[in-house]
């Protein structure tokens, strides 16, 4: 795909959630059109559609190849988010559009929230918060808790920008790391495991991390959770989807692992009632990126991609599958 295009007053579809940076983003030769949802997607007239040249995709909306079959002259879709697992990439490298993401400006965000979720879950912040509260603490003190970061090895699942920025805290944390992925990451000098059940039966700990999609579907499965093992813990900053979410809700009750912290889930928002009742999960309602200046930095990104390609320039973030030759 080549970055040489026309220039001149594109119309643009801001696709999900209204956002301030990016529905007021645009200059003012774009033409903008507005659908919140696929209500509003099923509504927009065919005379828009054929005119529609950029998606900026605002939120978690889906944008399959039908999706973008109702814009014959799409070019561009920019999507908020460094995961793209709602887009359909093969569709779009087929047609010859581009696809970009947020990636970076959320890395650092996503890692803090990653170690935070691990020492909350293993280190039980959440039970010790509601024993204060509770009043409980005037009587008595707060048991000693079973897990510990001290004696822990962690293995990571997906060593990219993310996880490369949470190892780095792990070893500041001085604990061991070790990861799986499909090939070895480069310049990453941590031992890498080519298979994940051999890896899980290594450490004691797993952190999540890959994208989502169909290569990762359920790869957190009985298998990998009994070679963990019943001092196991999961972290999953990734995707509900890497996760068999049955199969870790019966690990946790029976013993087979010991804790989970999850920011992700199955069916968000929906969270099943057996996970939400159980004592030894740490639950969030995916807040990996969620800061106010995490969030504006991705919006601001979604701008700018489009901007960069209607000012006839490469997009900033194409994601792999889309590449962009600059001029
Ligand atoms: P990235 O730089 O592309 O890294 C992805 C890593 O996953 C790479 O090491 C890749 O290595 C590995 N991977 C990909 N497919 C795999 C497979 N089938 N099996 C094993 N490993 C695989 O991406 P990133 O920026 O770190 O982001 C990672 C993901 O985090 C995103 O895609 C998103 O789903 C998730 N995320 C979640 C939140 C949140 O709010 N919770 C926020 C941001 C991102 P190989 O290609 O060598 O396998
Ligand atoms: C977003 C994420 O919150 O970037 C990602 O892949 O999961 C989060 O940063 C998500 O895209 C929700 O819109």
């Amino acid at each position: 795909m080549s970055a040489s295009h026309s220039q001149n007053n594109p119309d643009v579809l801001i696709y999900g959630p209204s956002k301030p940076i990016i529905d007021g983003g645009f200059p003012a030769h774009y033409t903008l059109h507005k659908c919140e949802n696929k209500h509003d997607l099923d509504r927009l007239s065919p005379e828009v559609a054929a005119r529609i040249r950029g998606v900026a995709v605002s939120g978690l909306v889906q944008a399959d190849g039908a999706m973008m079959a109702k814009f014959p002259k799409l070019e561009i879709v920019s999507s908020f988010g460094v995961g793209y697992d709602h887009i359909d990439a093969r569709y779009a490298s087929g047609h010859n559009i581009v696809v970009c993401n947020t990636p970076d400006v959320l890395t650092e965000e996503v890692a803090d929230v990653a170690l935070g979720l691990l020492i909350a879950t293993a280190r039980e912040f959440i039970k010790a918060d509601r024993f204060v509260r509770s009043g409980q603490w005037s009587t008595q003190g707060f048991p000693l808790s079973q897990g510990s970061l001290r004696d822990r090895k962690v293995g990571i699942v997906g060593m990219g920008r993310i996880g490369q920025a949470i190892a780095r805290r792990l070893d500041a944390s001085l604990v061991p790391v070790v990861y799986h992925s499909r090939n070895p990451a480069k310049g990453v000098s941590h031992k890498h495991y080519p298979n994940l059940v051999e890896m899980a039966k290594d450490v004691d700990t797993l952190v999540l991390i890959m994208p989502g999609g169909a290569s990762t579907a359920k790869m957190i499965n009985a298998e990998v959770l009994k070679a963990l093992g019943p001092r196991g813990i999961v972290v999953n900053v990734a995707r509900g989807s890497v996760v068999d979410e049955p199969a870790l809700i019966a690990a946790l009750k029976d013993g087979t692992i010991m804790a989970a912290g999850l920011d992700v889930f199955a069916q968000e928002p929906n969270v099943p009632e057996e996970l939400r009742n159980l004592p030894n999960v740490v639950l969030l309602p995916h807040i990996g990126s969620a800061s106010i200046s995490t969030r504006n930095a991705m919006d601001q990104l979604v701008v700018d991609n489009i901007k960069e390609w209607f000012a006839g320039k490469p997009p900033i973030t194409p994601i792999p599958e889309t590449p962009v030759k600059g001029r």
